[in-house]
Order: structure tokens, then sequence, then C-alpha cells
């Protein structure tokens, strides 16, 4: 799911902005999922890009599934392979709402 960062961040940067250095790092906790190892990540499965993690995604995933060697929306865990690994990364996340200025 896209994120948004908590301060403005003007480009070109030089500096790399990483959102797996803490959650307030994002504009608000909802955005980056605590991966419980000191890192932070962002949430799998907004299939489409629209800010939301819904059944329209899975849609998506479904219709892809066992294509190979092919980055497709339905790859979420981004292994160029659409298997039941990506529904186990979306299904965790199904009907997330992303804040408002990453939804359309
Ligand atoms: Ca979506
Ligand atoms: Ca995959």
């Amino acid at each position: 799911m896209a994120v948004m960062s908590a301060v403005p961040v003007p480009l070109p940067n030089i500096n790399v902005y990483s959102f797996a250095a803490g959650m307030n790092y994002a504009l608000g906790s909802s955005q980056l999922k605590d991966m419980g190892d000191g890192n932070f990540a962002l949430h799998a499965g907004d299939v489409d890009g629209n800010g939301v993690i819904v059944v329209s995604d899975f849609n998506i995933y479904a219709t892809q599934i066992a294509q190979i060697n092919v980055y497709t929306g339905g790859d979420i865990n981004l292994d160029r392979t659409v298997t039941t690994a990506d529904f186990n990364k979306y299904q965790p996340n199904a009907s997330r709402i992303g804040i408002a200025q990453i939804r359309y």
C-alpha cells in the first residue's frame, strides 16, 4: 500500500528517506507494520494501488494465479510468480484502509 511521509521530503532528495527506520517516519501509525525486528514495512496487498485492501485486490490476484516469470499486480511478494504465498501476504491486510491522502 502506498505511504505518505510524516514530513515533506524536498526532491531531489540526497539522503534516502527510509520508512523502515520507525513508525514515526510515516504520517500516522496505521501506515506501517511493525515487523518485530526493529524494522517497519508497508502493508502488502493493495494490488490495484487505490489505497484500500479489499476483495477487488483479491480478484485481481485470483485472475493471475499460477503465472510465472512475470511481475504482475497479483505478485504481491514480488518473486515473479503468483502463488498462495502472495495470498498469504494479502490476507492479514484484507480490509485495511489507507489514509485519505493515498486513497482514490
Ligand atoms: Ca486496492
Ligand atoms: Ca509472488
